[in-house]
């Protein structure tokens, strides 16, 4: 079952993917597995075809949209849980403008009692700073997919610290980051998926 969602997302057919996952589901699949060996291995495949002279932006959005479905049904909006466990600021920063990573975390925070702040994506570092500042947050989680926004990563901490606000921790996820050690990046945390990033909030908070 899990090609055929695997299969559905690389055709770009959301009706057909949102019926697969609804199916893994029903038959008793757990979330997670869905995300890492549905979502997460299609996005994977499509990859490796996308060498730089096949890049097919038509297919991928597509493909895009059909995982922003199968998230839907994993996580459907109308019933978050109680918002019990902090704020936690996201987004992708100037210049990248790949947000399904980022929008996966929100869910699995989401779902997981945390309030999450979602500033999108092309978003300057200052406005993730302000942002964590007027919410009091406990973190903020960086999604960076494309390798040029790693000059902006390196100065969160400095920022943050030089706001008086160095207890903010610093998360880091996504393709463009998750190779790269914390200490090199200059955050605490780099994430290798969204639930490695919930249970280091969850171990942080005590
Ligand atoms: C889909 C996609 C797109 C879509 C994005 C749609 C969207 N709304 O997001 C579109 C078509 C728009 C796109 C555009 C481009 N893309 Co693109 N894209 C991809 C692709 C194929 C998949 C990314 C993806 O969604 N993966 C699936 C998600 C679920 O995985 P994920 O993001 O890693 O997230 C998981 C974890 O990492 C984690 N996570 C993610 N973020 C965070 C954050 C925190 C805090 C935590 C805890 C966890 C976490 O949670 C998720 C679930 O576990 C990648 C290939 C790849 N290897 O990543 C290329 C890729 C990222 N793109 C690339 C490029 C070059 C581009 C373009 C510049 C192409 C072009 N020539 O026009 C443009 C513009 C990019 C820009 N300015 O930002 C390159 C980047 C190369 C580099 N080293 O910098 C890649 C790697 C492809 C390649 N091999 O060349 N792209």
């Amino acid at each position: 079952m899990m090609d055929l969602l695997i299969k559905a997302l690389l055709d770009g057919d959301q009706a057909q993917a949102i019926i697969q996952a609804s199916k893994l589901r029903e038959a008793g699949v757990g979330r997670r597995q869905i995300i890492t060996d549905g979502v997460e291995a299609a996005m994977a495949q499509l990859d490796a075809k996308c060498t730089v002279e096949q890049f097919n932006l038509l297919e991928i959005m597509l493909c895009g949209r059909a995982a922003t479905g199968v998230m839907k049904v994993l996580y459907p909006p109308s019933t978050p849980p109680p918002q019990t466990k902090g704020a936690v600021v996201i987004g992708a920063l100037e210049g990248d403008v790949h947000d399904l990573g980022k929008n996966i975390f929100k869910m699995v925070l989401t779902a997981k009692g945390y309030r999450v702040v979602d500033r999108g994506k092309d978003c300057p570092v200052e406005r993730l700073i302000d942002t964590a500042e007027q919410e009091a947050a406990l973190a903020i989680g960086i999604s960076g997919l494309i390798t040029t926004v790693i000059p902006q990563v390196l100065q969160i901490k400095d920022k943050l610290v030089a706001r008086g606000l160095g207890h903010i921790k610093v998360i880091a996820g996504g393709a463009a980051l998750k190779q790269t050690l914390a200490q090199r990046l200059k955050v605490d945390f780099v994430a290798q998926n969204a639930f490695d990033g919930l249970h280091y909030l969850d171990q942080m908070r005590g």
